[in-house]
């Protein structure tokens, strides 16, 4: 059957691959920890720190090695702050497709750090780059960070842009 909507995404591929996304806060001062992406998919925009499961990993596990990775610290208390889908409408096939685990920290040991993949820096809550983001993110994210639980489904089309989308903040 032809894939048309979102809704058709969503009922033929409900379950995408797992990946990441990790934003460490800063409560007191009200600052989000991002960092600008170097190289692969993402490249150029701000976002939290994060990628896919290695196998045999679970979601917690690759969480905490993609932020030592990426920004070279360890993590020690993180909370689950939503889940999100995102369905690349005009890819050959669905290996771009992301079920997309979003998380913040509050607690870590070590500063973030350069990588050869993310630059680190620290934002205001309410100063995020929206428009040096994934184009979905102004949807959701500030929400999120807000202390809503998110659940969500995006469809992009060919440049990236939003085409279709389901939020349900709670
Ligand atoms: O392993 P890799 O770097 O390719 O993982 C991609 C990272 O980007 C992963 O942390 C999940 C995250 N990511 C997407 N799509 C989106 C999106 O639309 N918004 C945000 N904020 N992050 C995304 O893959």
């Amino acid at each position: 059957m032809a894939l048309n909507t979102l809704a058709d995404y969503e009922r033929d591929y409900p379950y995408p691959r797992k990946v990441t996304l990790c934003y460490l806060i800063d409560e007191e001062k009200g600052m989000v920890l991002l960092a600008m992406k170097k190289r692969g998919f993402g490249t150029g925009k701000w976002n939290g720190v994060g990628g896919k499961l290695d196998k045999g990993e679970s979601v917690e596990q690759a969480l905490v090695r993609e932020t030592k990775e990426e920004i070279g610290v360890d993590l020690i208390s993180f909370k689950k702050i939503g889940v999100i889908k995102f369905y690349f409408s005009e890819a050959q096939d669905r290996s771009f497709d992301q079920e997309v685990n979003v998380y913040t920290a509050d607690s870590w040991k070590g500063s973030p750090s350069e990588s050869d993949e993310m630059s680190p820096r620290w934002f205001g809550i309410n100063e995020i780059p929206f428009d040096q983001m994934w184009s979905d993110d102004r949807f959701w994210l500030s929400d999120a960070l807000n202390g809503k639980y998110v659940e969500a489904s995006f469809m992009f089309d060919g440049s990236g842009n939003v085409k279709q989308s389901s939020i349900r903040l709670r």
